[in-house]
């Protein structure tokens, strides 16, 4: 064995050792892929992490999937998925069980969420999936629930702010998530699959919470907009901006159509990506429409009311759009 491997190398050949899912084995030996000094004196380490990955990774695509544990997944419904995460007992399942409906499993105890709970939070005229997950902790990673993550169109990290353990919780799922190319964070560029996330410092009722929630925000502000909160004692104004926050996370805007002739449907908005335009509103509505869209007027974000508008004008929340083919 050569000497000098960097002790963070080390460590993950340790976490290798423990792994058992295939998945988490691919990303630790990955890991130690990218930690290995490339030179002569390992050559042998080299080729075997290579062959090693290239194994799991062959097992995988032949089904291994099945002999992986199980996996769930879970149906999309409303205007975007939200994975709410965290460590043990910060209040992630209070969180979600005060912004929607219906209730999911709170108790006084860590680990007291075991199975994903999904729960539509109302906001305005459209309804938003969150996903209450179990907590992460060290040794308790449920790799569906990281699957979970994974497959949401954003995420919200709840911490306990009046715990003593808040931020270094919050520095070990941003380490675990950021070791399975997950990144969480207000804005993308650090690589992997990029979630838009808030971190909730949430039972911001209890006094502890009083100094703990500013060195939160000096340590994550950088990376994250941290909101302050309180699931047990938020007042309904409290718990609708809450709403508002968590519903802007998913970049969409509302958009109500309306036939020629017709009054517009303002019952059941379309919601499109922020920063859609007529055409692309079009082929979400039909994808046949951008063939035979001739003309598009808008009420909302035009200069005038029922104004035509090109192709190419960027909608905004709330606008009617009426699109004649
Ligand atoms: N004071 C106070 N207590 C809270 C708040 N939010 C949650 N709690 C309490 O904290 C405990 C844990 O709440 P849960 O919502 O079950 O926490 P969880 O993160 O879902 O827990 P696990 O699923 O076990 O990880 C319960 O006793 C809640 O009543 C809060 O904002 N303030
Ligand atoms: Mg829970």
């Amino acid at each position: 064995m050569p000497a000098n491997l960097p002790p963070q190398y080390v460590k993950a050949e340790e976490r290798l050792r423990a792994a058992k899912d295939p998945g988490e084995r691919i990303a630790i030996l990955e890991e130690m892929w990218s930690l290995l000094p490339k030179h002569k004196g390992t050559d042998k380490i080299q080729a075997d992490i290579k062959r090693r990955i290239s194994k799991l990774k062959e097992q995988a695509e032949k089904g291994g999937g099945r002999k992986k544990g199980f996996s769930i997944s879970i149906v999309r419904e409303g205007a975007g998925q939200i994975a709410v995460l965290g460590p043990p007992n910060a209040g992630k399942s209070s969180f979600v069980s005060i912004l929607a409906h219906p209730v999911s499993g709170v108790a006084p105890y860590p680990f007291s969420t075991t199975v994903p709970h999904p729960a539509m939070m109302p906001w305005r005229d459209v309804r938003v999936q969150l996903v209450d997950l179990p907590p992460f902790a060290p040794g308790h990673v449920e790799h569906w629930a990281v699957d979970i993550v994974r497959g949401a169109d954003a995420a919200v990290l709840v911490v306990d702010a009046a715990g003593v353990t808040a931020r270094e919780d919050t520095e070990w799922i941003l380490a675990e998530m950021d070791r399975r190319r997950i990144t969480l964070g207000a804005a993308a560029g650090r690589g992997g699959d990029f979630k838009r996330t808030i971190l909730v410092a949430n039972k911001a009722d209890l006094p502890e919470a009083g100094a703990a929630i500013p060195a939160i925000a000096g340590q994550f502000g950088r990376r994250f907009e941290v909101v302050s909160f309180s699931s047990a004692a938020a007042n309904p104004a409290g718990v609708e901006s809450m709403r508002t926050r968590v519903f802007d996370l998913l970049g969409v805007v509302r958009i109500y159509s309306k036939e020629p002739g017709r009054k517009p449907d303002l019952d059941q908005p379309f919601t499109v990506r922020a920063g859609s335009t007529v055409l692309d509103f079009a082929a979400h509505v039909h994808k046949d429409f951008t063939r035979s869209l001739k003309q598009a007027r808008i009420w909302g974000s035009a200069r005038f009311e029922g104004q035509a508008v090109s192709r190419g004008h960027i909608l905004r929340d709330g606008d009617i759009v009426e699109l004649s083919l």
